[in-house]
């Protein structure tokens, strides 16, 4: 184990919640579920700081539950958790504002640390952004080493910035500028290869919190609804029971949702009739 984490987490059978926080809107959530009981595990997905204001509560609530329940909590690292990445989409702008930027670089050796995957009950693969063309066997990530920064290319920056894509045929560039998108045989193959049945991954927003892909080999979670205020996107957390059967919580914004010419609108509480196109 070292001084971190093991880089792979086996969750271990049994309930377990794996949830995709994405940019400080996991703090509402926490702090309603009262939830870790230490009766089930719970899976994040990455992406804890950026694109919000309150970055540093979310983060420093996850790091407490983590202490509070080192056994049951697990946090695996986003692309957002990078100096390079937080540096430019508010985190560091926050902790600079609201801290000190030797608390920025503080958390910079956290992030450096976070384990990169994980697999619930040796059948789920669980990571923040996808699969890699480098990705072997699972030792290929056990021995990423760490603490590290995410490199331009190769593996762990696979691991946190791919998507898969219903395009690809096998492996293509990825739009995003960063790493590549994969195709549902990829998956597939991946799965069989390495006896899972499913794919956990966060990363990009979707409309219903979670979103399937490629014949139910994978599934996209997103915790955060109403996404940087701008998305009508519902969210939601896995939840797998001891027979690994996968239900979904949804998260619904705090704002009332009404329907627009067949789409989710959604108002901010206290805003009258929403406003804007
Ligand atoms: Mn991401």
């Amino acid at each position: 184990m070292g001084s971190g984490q093991s880089k792979f987490l086996d969750a271990g059978r049994g309930k377990n919640g794996v949830a995709a926080p994405n940019h400080s809107r996991f703090l509402a959530y926490a702090t309603t579920k009262r939830s870790t009981s230490g009766q089930a595990n719970y899976l994040f997905l990455g992406d804890y700081v950026d694109r919000g204001k309150q970055s540093l509560e979310t983060i420093l609530l996850l790091l407490c539950y983590k202490i509070k329940f080192p056994g049951n909590f697990f946090l695996l690292r986003g692309n957002h958790e990078c100096a390079g990445v937080n540096k430019v989409y508010g985190f560091y702008d926050e902790c600079k504002r609201r801290a000190t930027i030797k608390i920025w670089k503080t958390f910079i050796d956290v992030f450096d640390c976070l384990p990169i995957a994980a697999i619930v009950a040796g059948k789920i693969f669980c990571v923040h952004g996808g699969l890699s063309p480098s990705l072997d066997t699972m030792e290929d990530v056990r021995n990423l080493p760490r603490p590290t920064d995410v490199p331009d290319y190769g593996l762990l920056n696979d691991l946190l910035w791919s998507d898969p894509s219903e395009t690809a045929i096998d492996w293509e560039d990825n739009e995003r500028g960063v790493s590549y998108c994969f195709g549902a045989s990829v998956i597939q193959q991946f799965l069989l290869k390495h006896d899972f049945d499913l794919v956990a991954r966060a990363h990009m927003v979707v409309e219903d919190g979670y979103e399937f892909f490629g014949d139910r080999s994978l599934v996209t979670i997103f915790s955060a609804p109403n996404y940087c205020g701008e998305f009508n996107n519902l969210g939601a957390v896995m939840c797998v029971n001891e027979d690994l059967m996968c239900t979904f919580e949804i998260l619904k914004p705090e704002g009332s949702v009404r329907i627009v010419n067949g789409r989710r609108r959604i108002s901010p509480p206290g805003t009258p009739g929403g406003g804007g196109g």
